[in-house]
């Protein structure tokens, strides 16, 4: 049963200009800190997204019934997951499953709203958890935690108790026997020194997150906004050009934030310095074989000009196809070239977008024999930077 129907008006689409930030996460001495609205990929948000809020935020169309909570978030800035269609322990509880389109209750870790966030860690070993969350009322104050994709039980059901109607630090566990927990009870084991993937998913919509921080120390008890996010170095993108050949556009909706693995395709990653999605091509079969992505159009229903963003490469001539809603509007093929990582601007047409449509992007990873490597040629990465849309009604 809906209550209502949300409208999402564009709140994941990147404003027009604005300059997309790097931030590298290192734990030091024990212990690492993250702004929650720092992520670097969503997926599984089709019943639930998380949206980043902040005092300029739009509020969502009866999809958050307890207001704007940017005001003593730490950056001012947090995520929440929405719509949140529970608030209170009368209404209904949609467990999740296969086929439940409106569940708003994930109580299997990873089934819902998966957020990832990777750390680089000095040091492996046990870590406390402890999440800087804001609830209202008896619900809204459940979520899980795992790790390079994987969620184990111990840190499982991260439960606010006290501290409603407050930004407020918990690491307690929700057992069956002790439903608010003890202090100390959500646990990751951080299996070696290097770069980890910490993972967030859903277990009650509408829960409110705004920072995180994973300690080895047990006797430390965050406080406030506590310390400083473990970022350490932050920068603004300085190879290519970003988008800036194209001026005049309503809607970029950017690969590496918005746009999601397809199952049973070719995998792919963040190219963080070039903000992009990129095939790791080091993998031989990874190569000749396309990789796809996609996301939900989630903007004012209209006719678009969809144009295509890659980046050149000079070891090979990758080859993109851009559909929506299973229909294919094109397939491009990167230029020829002699420097890396400039933009490419390809148009794949008009088409009339409805709230939820999806758009997918393929891209694959190729030689063209020009560039030695070992005793091989070099491959192309795929790599691109986003759709942009603009409006033509
Ligand atoms: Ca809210
Ligand atoms: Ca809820
Ligand atoms: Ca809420
Ligand atoms: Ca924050």
């Amino acid at each position: 049963m809906t209550r209502f129907t949300p409208i999402l008006v564009g709140l994941l689409l990147i404003p027009v200009y604005s300059s997309a930030k790097i931030h590298n996460y290192v734990e030091e001495d024990g212990m690492v800190a993250v702004e929650a609205e720092h992520f670097v990929a969503q997926s599984k948000d089709e019943i639930r997204r998380w949206y980043i809020t902040d005092a300029d935020t739009l509020p969502i169309d009866g999809a958050d019934f307890d207001g704007n909570h940017s005001a003593g978030a730490s950056g001012s800035t947090y995520i929440e997951i929405l719509p949140d269609n529970r608030t209170n322990h009368d209404e209904a509880l949609i467990h999740y499953t296969d086929s439940e389109t409106d569940a708003n209750f994930a109580p299997i870790p990873g089934s819902m709203g998966i957020l990832s966030y990777p750390i680089y860690f000095n040091t492996a070993g046990l870590y406390v958890f402890w999440a800087r969350a804001y609830s209202t009322g008896g619900e809204d104050n459940g979520l899980h935690v795992g790790i390079n994709g994987s969620w184990p039980e111990s840190s499982a059901r991260v439960q606010l108790c006290p501290g409603k109607h407050q930004w407020t630090w918990s690491s307690a566990q929700r057992r069956s026997h002790n439903h608010c927990g003890e202090p100390l009870t959500v646990l990751v084991s951080v299996p070696s020194p290097g770069m980890h993937t910490i993972m967030l998913s859903m277990r009650e919509d509408g829960y409110e997150l705004d920072k995180f921080i994973l300690t080895k120390d047990f006797s430390f008890v965050p406080e406030g906004e506590s310390i400083p996010a473990s970022i350490r170095e932050e920068s603004t993108i300085d190879r290519g050009n970003s988008y800036t050949d194209i001026g005049n556009y309503d809607f970029r909706l950017a690969s590496i934030t918005n746009f999601f693995p397809v199952e049973g395709s070719v995998p792919f990653y963040v190219d963080k310095g070039n903000q992009v999605l990129a095939i790791n091509a080091a993998q031989k079969e990874h190569r000749d074989a396309f990789a796809a992505a996609t996301t939900r159009f989630q903007s004012k229903p209209g006719k678009y000009r969809i144009s295509l963003i890659t980046l050149t490469e000079t070891d090979g001539e990758s080859v993109y196809r851009v559909s929506a809603n299973g229909k294919l509007l094109g397939t491009f093929t990167n230029p020829e070239t002699t420097t890396d990582y400039g933009e490419v601007v390809f148009d794949c047409g008009i088409v009339e977008l409805a709230n939820k449509d999806e758009l997918k992007v393929e891209f694959n990873a190729v030689t063209n024999g020009k560039i030695p490597e070992n005793d091989e040629t070099a491959y192309s990465r795929g790599r691109w930077r986003g759709l942009i849309l603009t409006s033509v009604d």
